[in-house]
């Protein structure tokens, strides 16, 4: 926890921190996600830290993109990290430890991981279209990623969703993008296996830089590396590979991330003469899948379905809120979506309220305030929410995400995420963390 700033902030005083932020994590073609702890290029923090840049660097925007999208795989999956040589050895796992070089339908020309994330790509463009200083100068950039992301949607819907059915499914919790969400603990409780024999031996560096109480415990970086390992040992080989591997979810907000870039790269595609009824076809198929399988009735919000055990997982995130993002719920859902937020699972209680919006349920069994996704505030989730619902005609409620974020921004500086308890309230994780500020500085734009 961390409460450096005791004076108000004004807008312009948070722009300017903001802007320093990314000026300070910039490494050329791209910007690290922060300081120490993630020297490289991460995938979906590369859609938001382009937001970030949009307004004062549109080319560096741009740039973000071309860089990521360096890393792409000729089956069009594009990389959770792509990583910066310079920094080599100061991440674990490093590029080494992927054994993804020299294999077939990999870049040359970069190292990357063997993973995807949440796409994002698809909707960061259509906004960055939105504030292109020069729309024809433009064009040839997103004419090349317009292809790259459609080689990206057409990877998830054939390799990661084998039987058609407009759902993608995750091979990793990495690939969420919210790694230690206690769903993930719920679909590991049938994955047996030995952490002696079956997990090769490791050293974390993450607890070099953040204490280890924000960070995930040993048992769950075991898993981590448990999954790449397997993966690494059959070379990334799909689909043959999927046959028997034990973790293939199906979880709401990647498959909600991934509808809404169909959408917005529909808009794109218009605008550049492209037939885009494929991409209709995949928003309306996954915003249906998405109602048909990923809704808990009891609870009234959207959960993950695991594919081995063939069941929903009961657990009740953030990110079963998101389908709001691409209009999957109907007015009846939206409303119980709307209703939860607003309740003490996310809101907390007169006596001990909260920010929103936390990552994990307050109430939840493995709800935690400071440890990395069981339960602190992250700002791109909350940045993702306000959009979704203004899309539901929710503007209060749109406005009080984006109050609470500038205001936890304005009073403890620009974390990784945060406390959502009010009285305990502080930042945790890493500062200067490149995507709180880029967001802010999105928000402040509008
Ligand atoms: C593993 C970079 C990334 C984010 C993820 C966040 C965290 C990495 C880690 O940092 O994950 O990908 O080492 O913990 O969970 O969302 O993209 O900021």
């Amino acid at each position: 926890m961390n409460d450096r700033f005791s004076e108000p902030k004004t807008e312009t005083d948070l722009l300017k921190e903001a802007r320093r932020v990314l000026q300070h994590n910039l490494l050329g073609a791209f910007t690290k996600p922060a300081p120490s702890l993630y020297p490289h290029q991460w995938n979906w923090d590369a859609g938001f830290i382009a937001l970030g840049w949009a307004p004062t660097n549109f080319k560096q925007a741009c740039s973000e993109m071309t860089a990521l999208f360096r890393g792409q795989w000729s089956n069009g999956m594009v990389p959770q990290i792509v990583f910066s040589v310079k920094n080599s050895g100061k991440y674990f796992p490093g590029y080494r430890f992927w054994e993804t070089q020299g294999l077939p339908g990999k870049p040359r020309n970069a190292r990357t991981s063997g993973l995807t994330m949440p796409a994002v790509h698809g909707f960061v463009l259509q906004r960055l279209l939105e504030q292109a200083p020069d729309v024809r100068e433009a064009r040839p950039f997103f004419r090349r990623m317009y292809d790259r992301v459609l080689l990206l949607h057409d990877y998830l819907y054939t390799l990661r969703d084998p039987h058609g059915e407009g759902l993608a499914f995750i091979c990793h919790p990495w690939e969420s993008g919210m790694d230690n969400l206690p769903t993930w603990e719920t679909v590991f409780e049938t994955i047996h296996f030995d952490p002696e024999k079956d997990v090769p031996a490791y050293e974390r560096m993450d607890l070099q830089h953040v204490d280890a109480p924000f960070r995930p415990r040993k048992e769950s970086y075991d898993r981590y590396i448990y999954l790449v390992n397997i993966l690494r040992k059959s070379h990334y080989k799909k689909p043959e590979l999927w046959n028997d591997y034990p973790f293939k979810v199906q979880e709401p907000m990647f498959n909600a991330i991934l509808s809404h870039s169909n959408e917005a790269m529909m808009e794109l595609g218009k605008w550049l003469g492209k037939d885009t009824g494929q991409l209709r076809e995949w928003h309306e198929q996954t915003n249906k899948a998405i109602n048909d399988k990923l809704w808990d009735e009891q609870r009234g919000v959207y959960v993950s379905f695991d594919l081995v055990q063939q069941r929903q997982v009961p657990v009740v995130t953030a990110a079963g809120l998101m389908p709001l993002l691409s209009g999957a719920p109907d007015q009846v859902r939206a409303e119980r979506l709307t209703a939860l937020l607003q309740n003490p699972k996310f809101s907390g209680t007169a006596e001990n309220p909260a920010w929103l919006c936390a990552s994990t349920a307050l109430d939840d069994p493995g709800f935690d305030p400071s440890r990395y996704w069981r339960g602190p505030v992250w700002i791109n989730m909350n940045w993702m929410m306000y959009h979704a619902l203004l899309r539901y005609n929710q503007p209060a409620l749109a406005a009080r995400l984006r109050d609470d974020s500038l205001e936890l921004v304005r009073r403890h500086g620009f974390w990784e995420y945060y406390n959502p308890w009010k009285k305990q309230s502080g930042g945790c994780g890493t500062d200067q963390f490149s995507w709180t500020a880029a967001l802010v500085i999105d928000w402040l734009r509008q």
